[in-house]
């Protein structure tokens, strides 16, 4: 019961997605004693909580997926190019079954506070339920995109018809037949979930505040041939994702696209273009840090939604307008533009006629009152922070994170917080997490935390705190790497300009993987400098 205290374990992990799952699997084979709460029902992480219709990763399956053992490796058959939420989450379930991982796991456990005790080098952390639970080490597997982003409309709670979250979808999902269907937000989520909504539902009225890049995903099932050529391969390919950016196999043209003659330069882009998803985004090496280059590919993309838009007005509405393809997250989709062709499906744009309120019979803008039987909220996230922040995490000499973070998040290596002794996380503000692929990252991150602990252990330390000084220096880095391209351009969540009164600093690490692990290396080596190690 809650009044029992629970024993002082070694590893305490929040979350049980791809990356606390591989560290309950990590700690554990490095002898240490972990446990790991999880707030959903069941194991999964954003897989268990994303169900909307359509969700799926936009990196293909055979490289989002553990790399840590070869037989898990080589005999899960992925069926399709990319991985619908379904299969990845019955993954998350074969892992978690095969390396008995699930013991380790108390579910349903949302946590809500943790506190540090400075004098007995110990978390102890506390659950919604009013469960407490202590450690040495306390690690947030908390994910970058798990906080829900609830906008505050007014208005909103008396909506009549049903309200739903993409991020928080029921299931069994309801069914649409016959409705009127509303979705606020174009981001990944809606523009994955509109084809499907719209096949469903008697109408389909999208409202759109800012129009985002999409290229078609051109997913297709991976034949008997596929995965011969993938298992052949596996071992060059992971290698490869490891070194590279944004953790897949992936090169670009060899060549700057400033260099490329007009009918090279076309061939290309037709070329990545067809090969589809996020990957465009990358077709030149120049394409994130040279706007000319940029603007060819935007310019492709763009007439690429006016062909297959009919309505001339709803075509120039869907083009973005703010900022440089592929500085916010190119969405990848399958059939989104084709669905606007459709007589029961309307774009409002939120620009020419903002949202006024929303009343019990739908939503009201400054032009008209769109009638509705379902509303939902595609609204993104408060992304890489806010999954922490919405906890009262409290450091060494009483300071809470909101008021350490006050003007963005500042960390080391994207692992550990200056205050914050013996708490770390993984994927989060600093790390190369939502630019890259988070399932290598998070098992990079979790192996090199394990040789971090393991050396505090060795040396007799009870306590692994960051000097302030090293965590100021990488986070201007983590700044400064974005500042060399064109990201800061867009006010994107990466920079947390999606929630109001967020304070803007770019999160992400955008010089990615290869170079990230090189520097991790690089610390672990000079006996982790920048890290302080005492002994209460
Ligand atoms: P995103 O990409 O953050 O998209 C959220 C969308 O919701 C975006 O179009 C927002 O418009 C819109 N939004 C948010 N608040 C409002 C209000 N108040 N009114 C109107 N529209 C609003 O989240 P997703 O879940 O789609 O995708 C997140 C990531 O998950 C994605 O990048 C992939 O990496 C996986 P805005 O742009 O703020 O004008």
């Amino acid at each position: 019961t809650s009044n029992t205290p629970h024993p002082v374990r070694d590893v305490l992990i929040v979350g049980a997605g791809f990356a606390g799952l591989y560290a309950v699997h990590a700690f554990r084979r490095a002898g240490l004693d972990v446990v790991c709460l999880e707030a959903g029902s069941d194991v999964g992480g954003t897989w268990y909580f994303n169900r909307y219709p359509g969700a799926r990763c936009d990196v293909e399956s055979v490289d989002y997926s553990y790399s840590f053992d070869e037989d898990l490796q080589n005999e899960w058959v992925w069926s399709e190019r990319y991985a619908t939420q379904p299969e990845i989450l019955a993954y998350i379930h074969h892992v978690a079954d095969r390396f008995d991982l699930r013991r380790h796991v108390l579910l349903e456990r949302r946590v809500t506070a943790a506190r540090f005790d400075e004098h007995a080098s110990r978390w102890t952390v506390r659950t919604a339920g009013g469960e407490e639970h202590r450690a040495r080490y306390l690690l947030f597997a908390t994910g970058s995109l798990s906080a829900p982003n609830r906008p505050d409309i007014p208005g909103a709670d008396e909506f009549a018809g049903d309200t739903y979250f993409t991020a928080r979808w029921p299931e069994p999902g309801p069914s649409l037949a016959g409705k009127r269907v509303g979705v606020i937000g174009t981001g990944s989520s809606a523009i994955q979930s509109v084809p499907i909504l719209a096949r469903e539902a008697d109408s389909l009225t999208v409202f759109q505040r800012t129009a985002n890049y999409s290229v078609p995903a051109l997913n297709r099932p991976l034949t008997d041939e596929d995965q011969r050529r993938i298992r052949a391969e596996y071992p060059a390919r992971r290698a490869k994702a490891r070194a590279s950016g944004g953790g897949s196999p992936h090169e670009s043209y060899p060549k700057r696209a400033v260099e490329c003659t007009p009918e090279e330069r076309e061939a290309a882009l037709e070329a990545g273009w067809r090969n589809g998803g996020v990957l465009f985004g990358k077709t030149f090496p120049d394409q994130f840090t040279d706007i000319t280059a940029n603007d060819y590919a935007r310019e492709f993309a763009e007439r690429k939604i006016r062909e297959i838009v009919r309505d001339p007005v709803t075509a120039r509405d869907l083009i973005p307008t703010d900022h440089p393809i592929g500085t916010k997250r190119i969405c990848t989709d399958s059939g989104y533009f084709e669905t606007f062709n459709k007589d029961t499906v309307a774009l409002v744009n939120l620009r020419r006629e903002p949202i006024t309120r929303i009343t019990p019979r739908g939503v009201e803008t400054t032009a008209a009152l769109y009638e509705l039987d379902v509303l939902v909220y595609a609204t993104g996230f408060d992304a890489m922070t806010g999954a922490l922040t919405r906890i009262d995490i409290t450091g060494a000499r009483g300071r809470s994170i909101t008021e350490a973070w006050a003007d963005g998040p500042v960390t080391y290596l994207g692992v550990q917080i200056p205050g914050f002794p013996n708490l770390f996380t993984v994927n989060g503000p600093g790390a190369p997490s939502v630019l890259s692929n988070m399932v290598l990252t998070a098992e990079q991150q979790v192996d090199w935390l394990v040789g971090l602990l393991q050396h505090a252990d060795g040396a007799g330390a009870t306590q692994v705190e960051v000097r302030d000084d090293a965590a100021v220096k990488w986070t201007d880095h983590v700044q400064q790497a974005a500042d060399a391209t064109l990201f800061p351009r867009a006010n994107s969540w990466y920079l947390g300009a999606n929630i109001p009164g967020k304070p803007r600093r770019f999160m992400p690490y955008v010089a990615g993987l290869g170079a990230y692990r090189q520097r991790c290396e690089e610390v672990r080596e000079d006996g982790y400098e920048g890290f302080v190690f005492t002994t209460r």
